[in-house]
Formats: structure tokens, sequence, C-alpha cells
């Protein structure tokens, strides 16, 4: 037994609360090592004469990795406390682990084992039950659509024609989404992410001005409002991205620093290692990355804090927004995120907290910051996959279950997935142009658990690289957009809809390819009594599967193309990049 290799921690995504009188327990083995798990476990303070009372439970092998098995079970104990052990069994050594180390037998002092103190509600993590349910679809709205041309900024250019740079700026705005929601509704989406709407200089908007006011390109408070409004009319809900990390160049209180220098009653707002404030080559002053523009905010200070609680705030209670995404998120400190929450929540409980952390984010995902991240290590298994051609299906399989037990199962059912963003070369031209690609990455991305997020455009086919190229004006011209594409992505979203187990009410395992040479992914969605079996092969040649026993007895109709397959099929053949849903 490779005794090393065996992980466990009594917190995080290894054991907790997922409800509140259910916990799930995990444990981490090295791949092909281990036959059997089983969980022995009691109450730390139910004895019988000298004898403390322990339980055994089976524990099932959920996936693995390239390295590691991953083991999970679900127990409810009747006080909501427990202690804990595994009893693992490698075919010839048995050997029971907890907290005080391996012995070799299962010991009965429940010292040595792992403690899950007690499950309190309040520590349970909890995310609003709406999000789940969400198909969101991203919009920079400088690029979206022009609804009003009496708010063009100076110098604006005809729509789209000129490829987007870090300084131009096409006019669009608030309106034009107002004006395109029916668009939006015909392709089912239920949730807008709006990267920075507030008063800024560039054409991102990521380098605010003012906080408390809409960019005046975009239009006023009044369009704001009736947008708002029209999307909770059409059940759509709104996310606005809070860009706290930093403030811009022209943020009064920075204009005031760079003005009166140390006199500046605002020089502690910001980071500032000497005075006077120098600009190049880099800044003396701490900022986003080294742009002299985004000097970054000091959350410590009371004074900023209590402004920017108060912005996170205003737009909940004045606007009702469904949702923040934060930016830079992880470079904001974790007391100010914990009390940023409070303080929105208690506005409106059922809002989206969202971080922008392209890496492991499990420290701000306890529950008592955000709801859920951005979920780019997703992206990039997809694109090393499909893109980069450097991973083979099996390898991309392992290292979706790597990303998937890095969190615990309720917040895989909220991360944000994606497969580009205004960050990212659009997917189309990460694939080289090969719709096909796209078409069933789309089809993994909206049957998979959590909640999948579309970049404006990429449904009909724009392309563009990484930015200021991603950020180019959508096409409106419906003879150039992919409409193929496009109805492809608005029938996965109706099925994901119409069949919840889909989505996230059924438990996603994946079927793991023994060999690199296997030319297809498959994963099985399961709920009570029912069961969805997703096949793809994201490969040039025809490829064969063999279908799992659970899914030869009954006839299966492929969701897909809506057709029924030939009875008692025991293998599927699947033609390059085809793409089964089998039900
Ligand atoms: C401009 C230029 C870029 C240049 C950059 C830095 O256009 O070509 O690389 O400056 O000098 C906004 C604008 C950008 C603008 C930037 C600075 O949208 O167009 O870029 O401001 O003026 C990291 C951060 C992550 C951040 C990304 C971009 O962790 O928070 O970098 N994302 C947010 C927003 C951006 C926004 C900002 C932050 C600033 O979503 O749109 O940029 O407000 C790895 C790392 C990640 C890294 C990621 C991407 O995976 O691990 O940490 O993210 O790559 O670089
Ligand atoms: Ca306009």
């Amino acid at each position: 037994m490779f005794r090393e290799s065996i992980y466990h921690r009594p917190k995080d995504n290894y054991a907790y609360a997922c409800t509140n009188d259910r916990l799930h327990i995990r444990i981490r083995t090295k791949k092909n090592d281990i036959v059997q798990v089983k969980l022995v476990y009691g109450d730390p303070y139910e004895w019988i004469h000298e004898n403390w009372v322990q339980h055994e439970k089976d524990m099932f092998k959920r996936g693995s990795d390239d390295l590691f098995d991953y083991w999970q079970v679900e127990i409810s104990p009747p006080y909501r406390r427990i202690r804990y052990g595994f009893l693992l069994d490698d075919g010839t050594d048995r050997l029971f682990f907890g907290e005080k180390g391996f012995f070799d037998k299962i010991i009965d002092d429940p010292a040595s084992y792992f403690c899950f103190p007690f499950l309190n509600p309040a520590d349970v993590f909890r995310a609003p039950e709406w999000v789940k349910n969400t198909v969101w679809y991203q919009i920079f709205p400088e690029r979206f659509a022009n609804g009003n041309r009496d708010n063009d900024p100076e110098n604006t250019l005809p729509w789209g024609s000129q490829e987007p740079s870090p300084d131009n700026f096409f006019g669009g705005d608030l309106e034009g989404v107002i004006q395109k929601l029916n668009y939006l509704q015909e392709l089912g989406v239920n949730g807008i992410y709006f990267t920075p709407i507030f008063k800024a200089f560039s054409n991102h908007k990521y380098d605010t001005i003012d906080y408390m006011e809409i960019d005046p390109q975009f239009g006023d408070k009044d369009t704001l409002h009736r947008l708002i409004e029209a999307c909770h009319e059409r059940g759509i809900r709104v996310m606005l991205d809070a860009v706290f990390n930093h403030s811009g160049y022209y943020f009064q209180p920075f204009q005031d620093v760079l003005k009166n220098g140390e006199q500046s009653r605002y020089k502690d707002w910001f980071h500032i290692r000497e005075f006077p404030l120098r600009l190049q080559p880099k800044p003396n002053y701490d900022t986003f990355a080294f742009v002299h523009t985004m000097p970054k905010l000091n959350t410590e200070n009371p004074e900023v804090k209590e402004y920017l609680l108060e912005v996170g705030r205003y737009w909940v209670r004045e606007f009702d927004i469904d949702g923040w995404r934060l930016d830079v998120a992880n470079e904001v400190d974790h007391a100010f995120w914990r009390e940023f929450r409070k303080a929105v929540k208690s506005i409106k409980p059922e809002l989206y907290i969202l971080g922008e952390i392209w890496h492991d984010s499990m420290p701000w995902l306890r529950g008592d910051q955000f709801d859920a991240v951005m979920n780019y290590p997703f992206t990039t298994n997809i694109l090393n996959l499909y893109a980069r051609g450097n991973l083979t299906p099996k390898q991309f399989v392992e290292q979706m279950n790597t990303i998937l037990f890095m969190y615990p199962d309720q917040i895989n059912q909220v991360l944000f997935n994606l497969v580009g963003s205004h960050d990212t070369p659009r997917i189309l031209s990460e694939c080289n142009g090969d719709v096909r690609k796209v078409k069933q990455i789309f089809t993994f991305l909206l049957t998979f658990i959590g909640t999948p997020c579309i970049y404006y455009g990429d449904e009909i086919g724009m392309t563009g690289r990484e930015d200021p190229g991603c950020r180019k004006c959508m096409e409106w011209n419906r003879d150039q957009q992919n409409r193929d594409l496009f109805h492809h992505i608005q029938h996965l979203i109706a099925l994901r809809n119409n069949y919840p187990l889909l989505g996230n009410e059924g438990e996603l395992t994946f079927i793991q390819p023994a060999h690199d040479d296997e030319n297809w992914i498959a994963f099985v969605k399961k709920r009570e009594g029912d069961q969805a079996l997703v096949v793809l092969n994201p490969s040039d040649h025809v490829t064969d599967f063999q279908l799992p026993d659970e899914f030869c007895t009954s006839p299966l109709t492929n969701l897909i193309t809506g057709k029924q397959m030939r009875h008692h099929n025991t293998k599927i053949r699947l033609n390059p990049f085809e793409s089964f849903i089998l039900k």
C-alpha cells in the first residue's frame, strides 16, 4: 500500500456538509492501489459500557485522475458530529488510517480519529438556488449593440468597420441590449453577465472614474432600470462587474493624491510606496499588474472599505441586480470579501457572488466569501484537448476529475464554466475555425454540471484572437452569422432546461478510457430512476464506444438528433466529432 499518497484532511473538499444534516467525506489514494475503502465512524460521545460505538460504511470510487483515485461517501450523523477514519484494503494489506496515522487494525479510541466537530448550519456552503438553473451570456457592452447614437463617444467608428483596438469605440450601450433581449430569449439564456458599466475612461471600463454613475456612453440610471426590469420580466438575471481591486486613474481620490501628494486626504486610499508619485517606468504605488492607470485600492482602510461596501449595496438596493462578479478577486484581502458578502446579502440573500480567480479557489469558497468562481481550469482543459491537441481523451477526463475533486459537489454545481471571455481568444479561433469542434465543446459545456456561460457572439461563430481581438462588434447581419451553430446551442439550452438531469440535478460520473488511443469522452448523469449518457468523439477518426450495461437494456434516443437508436445496441459508432446525448 502506498501510504505516502493517501491524503485526507477534515475540511474543505475532503470533508464538508452539503446540507444541514448530510456530510460528504472523501479520501485520495494512489491510482489503482486500493481495492476497497470503508469509513469507520461514530459519535464522539456515544459509548456503551467502556466501548466506543462504531459504524462502517463503504466508500465508492468516484473518479480518478492521472495519479490518484478519489473515494467518497455520504453520511448523516444523527447528532451532527462525528469522528471517523478509513479502513483501506489493497488486496493484500488492510490498514486503518486516522488523524494519528496508520494502524494495522481498527482502533477503538476516538481521539485517534479525524474529527468533524459539529455540523453547524451557519457553516454550510449555500449558493442561491436559481444559479444552478442558469445559463449565462456574457456581454461586453461597448461591442454588443448600439441602441442610441446620441450617447456615442467622440470618434465613434461605424459598427464593425474596424478591428477592435485598445482604444477605439463603436458606440455599444445598454439601450442596445434592451433592443436585443428578444434575441437572447430566443437563444434561451437566462442570465447576463455585463463587464463594467460604471463611468470609466477606456472602452472596457475596468478603470473606474465613478462607481456611483453609469458610463454616459452606455446610458444612465434610467436606462439601467429599464434594462433590469425588462430582463426580470423575461426571467433573465443580471450580474454586474465590481472592480474593487483598483480604481481608474481619473477616480477623484487618486487625482487628489496626484495633485496634493502627501497632503492629500486620500493618500491612504491607495498603496503608495513613496512621494512624489512616479508613473514610469514602473509606478511607485501598487497597481493592477504594472498598469499605472489602475492604482490598487487600500481595502483595509476603513473609509475605502465603507465606500466600496456602499457601492456594493447601492446597486443591489436601488437596481435589484442579481449578482456581482468581482474583478481580480484574489488580490483583495479576505476580510474585505467577508464583509462584502454580509453587506450585499443582507439586502438580497439570493444575490450571486462570483469571484474572478483563475486558480484553485477553495480559500474563497468556504461559504463566507464567494458563491463561485470563474472556472478557467475547466476552460484550459477544453483548450488543451480541442485546440492545442496536447491531451488524449483519457488525459482530458483525468484532468477534469482533478478539477471536479478540487471542490465540494455543491460548489461544482454553481461554478461559472466558460470556454472563453473578453480576456481570452475566442473559442472558434482557438479551434482554428473548426466549427465541428466548437459544436462539440458546447455539447460538453451544456451537459456538464456547473453554470455554463456563452461569450457574446460565440454562438454565431465569431472569431478573434486575444484581447482586444476577442472584443469585435457583435455580428447582427444574419447572413454573416453561423445559424447552424446558433441552432445547435439553442437546442442544447432547451434540452438542459427540459431535462434537469442534463443540468445540475444529475450526479456526474466519467467513464474513464483505459488507454490513450481511445477516441471518446463519456459521462453518465444520474438521479433517482433517471439517467443519461453523453458520448463525444473529439477526434478526426470514426470510433466505437462500448455502452455500459445499464444502457443496453432499453431503447435509447439521441437527444441531439431526436433519433431513436436501434434496439439492443451494445456499441455505438461515432463519426469524427460526432456527439450523442443518450436517454
Ligand atoms: C491591457 C492590455 C493587455 C495587457 C494588460 C496588462 O490590453 O494586452 O496584457 O493591459 O498590461 C482590463 C482590460 C484589459 C487591459 C487591462 C489592463 O480588460 O484589456 O489589458 O485592464 O489595462 C490576470 C488577473 C485577472 C485579469 C487578467 C486580465 O488575475 O484578474 O489577468 N482579469 C480582469 C478582467 C480584465 C481586466 C482586469 C482584470 C483589470 O477580466 O478584463 O483587464 O481590471 C493566467 C494567470 C491569471 C491571469 C490570466 C490572464 O492564467 O494565472 O492570473 O489573469 O493568465 O492573463
Ligand atoms: Ca451608443
